[in-house]
C-alpha cells in the first residue's frame, strides 16, 4: 500500500474511532457498508466483546458476514424496526449534509436502515466533502425489467443539465453487470453537477425503473470527518 492509501486508511479508522463515542449500552444500531464503515464494525466488534450489549442490522450482506464474524448480536428491521442510531461511509458531502451514496452498491438497504434511525452519523475522510454534489457519478438502483428505456428517462431528465448514464459492472467479471443485494441493476449517473439535489430527487422517483437513488437529503445529522488537520464534525 503507498504512503498516500495508509494516510487514507487512517484518516478512515480516525473517523471510526470517534462515532465509537457516540454508542451506548443498550443502542439499536445501523451498521454501514464500505471501507470506512468497516473499521466502526471493528470497533463495535471490539466493545460486544467487552461486554457492550448493542444489537445490530447490517446494510449489506458484505456487512453482515463482517460483523457475524466479529460476534456482534444482529437482527433486522423486521423484529427491530426503530434503531438509535446509525453509522455509514458516503461518497460526497455537502455542507448542508447532504449526501452521495451508493458506490458500494448498498444504497437501498442503506437508505432504509438510515430512514428507520433516530439519528444518521457519516464517517469520512476529508477528500469526500464538496461544495456541490456531483463530482462523484450519482448511483441509481433500478430493476432489469425495461433497463434500457429506464437508462433513457434518467438521462433525459430536465431536472439537471442531463446525465451519463453507465451500467455498473463487476470488476474483472467479463463485463456482466453487478447485482445489488435486493437482485437489481445500478446505473451510474454523471452529472455535470447536482445544483438542486431535491428537484432531482423528486424527478427520479417519477421514473418507474428506479427503484432507488443514492442521494441522501435530510437523512444524515452529523458527519465525523478526518483529514491532516484532524477530527471535524459538521452537524
Ligand atoms: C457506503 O460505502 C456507501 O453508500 C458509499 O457509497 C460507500 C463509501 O465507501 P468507502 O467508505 O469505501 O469510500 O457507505
Amino acid at each position: 500500500m503507498s504512503e498516500s492509501a495508509r494516510t487514507i486508511e487512517g484518516y478512515k479508522a480516525a473517523a471510526a474511532r470517534a462515532a465509537i463515542d457516540l454508542v451506548q449500552p443498550g443502542m439499536r444500531l445501523g451498521l454501514g457498508t464500505g471501507s470506512t464503515a468497516a473499521p466502526f464494525v471493528e470497533e463495535v466488534g471490539a466493545r460486544v466483546r467487552d461486554g457492550l450489549n448493542v444489537i445490530c442490522v447490517p446494510t449489506s450482506e458484505a456487512t453482515r458476514n463482517h460483523a457475524e464474524a466479529l460476534g456482534i448480536p444482529l437482527t433486522t428491521l423486521d423484529e427491530t424496526p426503530h434503531l438509535d442510531l446509525t453509522v455509514d461511509g458516503a461518497d460526497e458531502i455537502d455542507d448542508q449534509l447532504r449526501l452521495i451514496k451508493g458506490g458500494g452498491g448498498a444504497l437501498l438497504r442503506e437508505k432504509i436502515v438510515a430512514t428507520a434511525s433516530e439519528r444518521m452519523v457519516v464517517i469520512a475522510d476529508d477528500r469526500k466533502l464538496s461544495r456541490t454534489l456531483g463530482s462523484h457519478p450519482l448511483p441509481i438502483e433500478v430493476v432489469r425489467f425495461g433497463l434500457k428505456a429506464t437508462v433513457q428517462l434518467i438521462q433525459a431528465l430536465s431536472a439537471e443539465a442531463g446525465c451519463e448514464g453507465e451500467i455498473r459492472l463487476r470488476p474483472g467479471e467479463g463485463g456482466r453487470p453487478f447485482v445489488t443485494d435486493q437482485g437489481n441493476l445500478i446505473v451510474d449517473c454523471a452529472f455535470p453537477k447536482i445544483a438542486e439535489p431535491e428537484v432531482l430527487a423528486f424527478a427520479l422517483t417519477r421514473v418507474p425503473g428506479v427503484v432507488e437513488h443514492g442521494l441522501f437529503l435530510g437523512l444524515c445529522d452529523m458527519a465525523i470527518v478526518a483529514g491532516a488537520n484532524g477530527i471535524q464534525v459538521l452537524k
